[in-house]
């Protein structure tokens, strides 16, 4: 059987349409759902929209419209978005489905059966943008740590008993030490359930829209709650245990950082205190900033994921997002950087690359993969470079280091431009054309290797290269590394793939 591997984006809000950091973290989890595909296991990428809460229920009502038609049209622009960006998720999940209902309903009774819950009342800070309560003490200046303004809300509330999971969530960090990356992230969470845990406001009564909690309809339930279930109603908890225990033990959740908390400590122990076990793994990656500002629509500074495509291409948008900034990391988007990345990368290192060989391939090789007699040493070391960079790069990938999985395979495309420049098949078309013929075949072998290593990282242009070396679609995932090329096989005229930016 194939060995399972289920990655999950966020479920974004509703409440305003996508921007670049909503792509950002889909892009990265593509990277990777594309990665363990081509290596040959099975994969389940989620990623959606969440549309409960009051946050939603709010921008519903300024646009006066009544949140299901409000979160349909909305829902709808993440996935034109995701389409456009050719995400490759096998499910576009959503809160609002009945199915998911059933699950939070489910957990709901879980955790009722097992004592978990009682109700009471909540007074205290709540900030609708974080969809969070906050503690006296977190308050400043009137806001939440994270600057969303609060308000003092004053309602009946059942609670989640999660100051008795202080304990339980410790001894689970400590056994699980790759549960939380990166190490900074995993230290913080550790030092905020060390400072103690006060049980958790879980259902709402001053709001509508959302789950109702069963056998009590005046509550609905948290938006927290309801949505981090999303993770196991999409993949068959409790309608499909098959394929839930297939996928829950190879479960990684790709999240930014200001979501931490809710995934690292609220997540785990609403899992346990359910009787199910936690997920394997939790990532979570740093903010972008525009020009070093946060972004943010009342300072006008959004970048549009769409115009950027519109104008550069998928693949562009995508390479540099993922190799500018270690994944972790904050990061900053400015045209400069932008536009830099790609003439070098793009253009001067892998367009160049593929540009001159196949193109002198076609002209002097009668448009065919050259047959090769007696390789060298260096022409060996070259083609057994791939699969050492795979090696590598499967390591990185475990541990989501993307940008230096990607620096990795780029390390590869200077060799084969360096290799390339201390051969000079150039000079040998009158003197040596048999030598020729073989230094053209191990660079047209060697890019072949170097665009299925490249598939999860700028998946149309490698496709395309493939396309060019006649490869067929079936013969580009990681085993078929170690096929060769088969000489003379006529290539089409080969098109320049990488436009330069001026
Ligand atoms: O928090 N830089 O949804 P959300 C990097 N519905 N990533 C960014 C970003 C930025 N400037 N802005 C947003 C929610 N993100 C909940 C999640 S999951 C069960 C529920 C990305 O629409 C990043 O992944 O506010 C962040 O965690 C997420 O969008 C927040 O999306």
């Amino acid at each position: 059987m194939k060995k399972a591997f289920y990655i999950t984006s966020p479920i974004y809000y509703v409440n305003d349409v996508p921007h670049i950091g909503h792509a950002y973290t889909t892009i990265a989890c593509d990277m990777l759902a594309r990665f363990y595909r081509q290596k040959g296991q099975d994969v389940l990428f989620l990623t959606g929209t969440d549309e409960h809460g009051q946050k939603i229920e709010k921008s519903a009502a300024a646009k006066n419209m009544q949140p299901k038609d409000f979160v349909d049209n909305i829902s709808k622009s993440f996935e034109d978005l995701f389409h456009k960006l050719k995400i490759s998720h096998t499910v576009f999940a959503r809160t609002t489905t009945p199915e998911h209902y059933k699950t939070v309903q489910e957990m709901w009774r879980r955790l009722k059966e097992n004592d978990q819950i009682y109700l009471g009342s909540y007074s205290g800070w709540y900030a609708v943008r974080d969809e969070a309560f906050y503690s006296e003490d977190e308050i400043k200046d009137g806001k939440a740590p994270t600057g969303a303004p609060v308000e003092y809300v004053t309602e009946p509330s059942y609670f989640f008993k999660l100051s008795e999971w202080q304990e339980p969530l410790l001894n689970f960090y400590r056994d699980n030490p790759d549960f939380i990356a990166p190490e900074s992230r995993r230290n913080e969470v550790i030092r905020f359930v060390e400072g103690g845990l006060r049980d958790l406001s879980i259902s709402r009564t001053s709001i509508k829209w959302g789950v109702p909690v069963p056998d009590d309809e005046n509550h609905v339930i948290y938006v927290w709650l309801d949505a981090l279930n999303i993770y196991i109603s999409s993949i068959g908890f409790p309608h499909n245990l098959e394929q839930f225990e297939k996928f829950w033990p190879e479960s990684l959740h790709i999240v930014g950082k200001d979501i931490l908390r809710f995934h690292a400590v609220y997540w785990p122990a609403f899992l346990m205190a359910a009787g199910l076990t936690p997920p394997k793994r939790l990532f979570a990656h740093g903010w972008w900033t525009k020009d070093g500002e946060k972004i943010s629509k009342s300072t006008g500074n959004v970048i549009d994921p769409v115009a950027l495509v519109d104008q550069y291409g998928n693949d562009p948008f995508r390479y540099f997002l993922l190799r500018e900034v270690p994944f972790g990391h904050d990061g900053d988007f400015s045209n400069t950087a932008f536009i830099h990345r790609l003439n070098a990368d793009l253009a001067n290192t892998y367009g160049n690359l593929v540009q001159r060989t196949l193109a002198f391939v076609y002209k002097h090789n009668e448009g065919k993969i050259p047959t090769p007699s007696d390789l060298s040493p260096e022409d060996q070391e070259l083609l057994a470079l791939p699969a050492q960079i795979l090696k590598d790069m499967e390591k990185l990938m475990a541990e989501q280091a993307l940008s230096r999985a990607i620096e990795r395979a780029w390390e590869g495309l200077f060799e084969g431009n360096r290799y390339m420049d201390i051969q000079k098949p150039w000079t040998l078309k009158a003197t040596d054309p048999s030598r020729m013929a073989t230094i053209l075949y191990v660079l047209c072998d060697f890019i072949r290797q170097m665009a299925i290593l490249t598939s999860s990282i700028v998946p149309e242009l490698s496709s395309q290269i493939l396309s060019q070396l006649c490869i067929d679609p079936n013969h580009r995932h990681f085993d078929a590394l170690s096929t060769q090329l088969i000489p003379e096989t006529p290539i089409p005229e080969p098109k320049p793939l990488v436009q330069k930016i001026i």
